[in-house]
C-alpha cells in the first residue's frame, strides 16, 4: 500500500476533475498555475480523475494534455510521487492498445508524464491512516443508467474494439458520443449527462470493504467534507471541487500534512 507520513516532512495533495483539453485554455492555465504554486511543498501528488475532458487513448492529440504531461514529468523528476485514477472522461488513460491496432502511441501516459496509475478505488495510508480514494462515479448507484454506461465502457471488450481504431474514427466517436448520438449506451459515461450524486450506502459499503473510515473522491462537483458515525466510529469524506476558469472560478486542492487536513481555495478573485 502507498504510504505517506513515514517521514514527518511529507505532504500529500490532492485534486480531480480539471477536465483538460484544448477547448479551454483559461483552466488548463489556472490549474497549471496552482500545480506550481502548490505542488512546490508536496512530496505525494494524487490525481482523482477526469483529468482530462475526454481520453480517445494514449495518442490523444492534444496541446494542453501534453502541458499537464510535461508539468507532471517535471514534478516526477524533482522526487514528487504522482499517482493518477482514471475517471469517466479519461477512463481510457494508459490503457494498452491491442497488438492489432490501426496505430499505437509510442509511450505510454504513465511513461510519459511519470506519473503511477492506480485502480479505483484505492487505498493509501495518511500519516497512519487508512484513506480510501475514488473516482467516486462508482458510488452513483442509484443512476441505473449511467452504471450501465459504466460498465460498457470497462469492459475490456469494448475498450479493445474501440482502441483498434485510427485515431481519427476514435475523435469522431468521442464527438459523436458527447453530441447528439447520447442514446448509445455508452455516451452517458463518457461525458454529457452532468455528474449524479453518490449513494450514502454505496460510500459505507465501500469503506467498510477497505477497513476505513475516511474517503477522498471527485466526480460529483460538489466539493465538501461530511462527517457521520458508521458502525459507531467517526467517518469522514472529503469531495473535491471540479476546475473551471470562467467566473466564478472553481477549483482547489485537498492537503494532507502532519498537522492534518487542509482544503485549498482558489486565490480571492478579483473585483
Ligand atoms: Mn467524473
Amino acid at each position: 500500500m502507498i504510504q505517506v507520513g513515514r517521514a514527518a516532512r511529507e505532504v500529500a495533495l490532492f485534486c480531480s476533475d480539471m477536465h483538460l483539453g484544448d477547448h479551454d485554455a483559461p483552466t488548463a492555465a489556472l490549474f497549471l498555475e496552482s500545480l506550481a504554486t502548490h505542488a512546490r511543498a508536496a512530496t505525494h501528488l494524487f490525481l482523482l480523475g477526469d483529468l482530462f475532458e475526454a481520453w480517445v487513448g494514449d495518442d490523444q492529440p492534444d496541446a494542453v494534455a501534453q502541458a499537464l504531461v510535461e508539468a507532471l514529468a517535471a514534478l516526477a523528476d524533482r522526487g514528487v510521487q504522482v499517482f493518477a485514477l482514471r475517471g469517466n472522461r479519461d477512463f481510457l488513460l494508459d490503457v494498452a492498445f491491442p497488438d492489432d491496432a490501426a496505430q499505437r502511441p509510442a509511450r505510454r501516459f504513465s511513461e510519459r508524464s511519470g506519473a503511477t496509475l492506480l485502480e479505483d478505488p484505492s487505498m493509501v495510508e495518511l500519516f497512519g491512516e487508512r484513506v480510501l480514494i475514488a473516482h467516486g462515479d462508482a458510488l452513483c448507484i442509484d443512476d441505473a443508467d449511467y452504471q450501465r454506461a459504466r460498465a460498457v465502457a470497462r469492459d475490456p471488450a469494448w475498450q479493445r474494439d474501440f482502441l483498434r481504431r485510427p485515431l481519427d474514427e476514435r475523435l469522431g466517436i468521442a464527438a459523436d458520443l458527447r453530441g447528439e448520438s447520447r442514446r448509445l449506451q455508452a455516451a452517458r459515461a463518457m461525458g454529457g449527462a452532468a455528474p449524479g450524486e453518490v449513494a450514502q450506502r454505496a460510500v459505507d459499503a465501500a469503506l467498510r470493504a477497505a477497513g476505513a473510515r475516511t474517503i477522498v473522491h471527485g466526480h460529483t462537483h460538489r466539493p465538501g467534507c461530511h462527517r457521520w458515525t458508521l458502525d459507531g466510529a467517526q467517518a469522514l469524506r472529503w469531495v473535491l471541487p471540479d476546475w473551471c476558469a470562467a467566473a466564478p472560478a472553481r477549483g482547489g486542492f485537498l492537503r494532507v500534512d502532519p498537522g492534518g487536513w487542509t482544503s485549498i481555495g482558489l486565490p480571492a478573485q478579483p473585483g
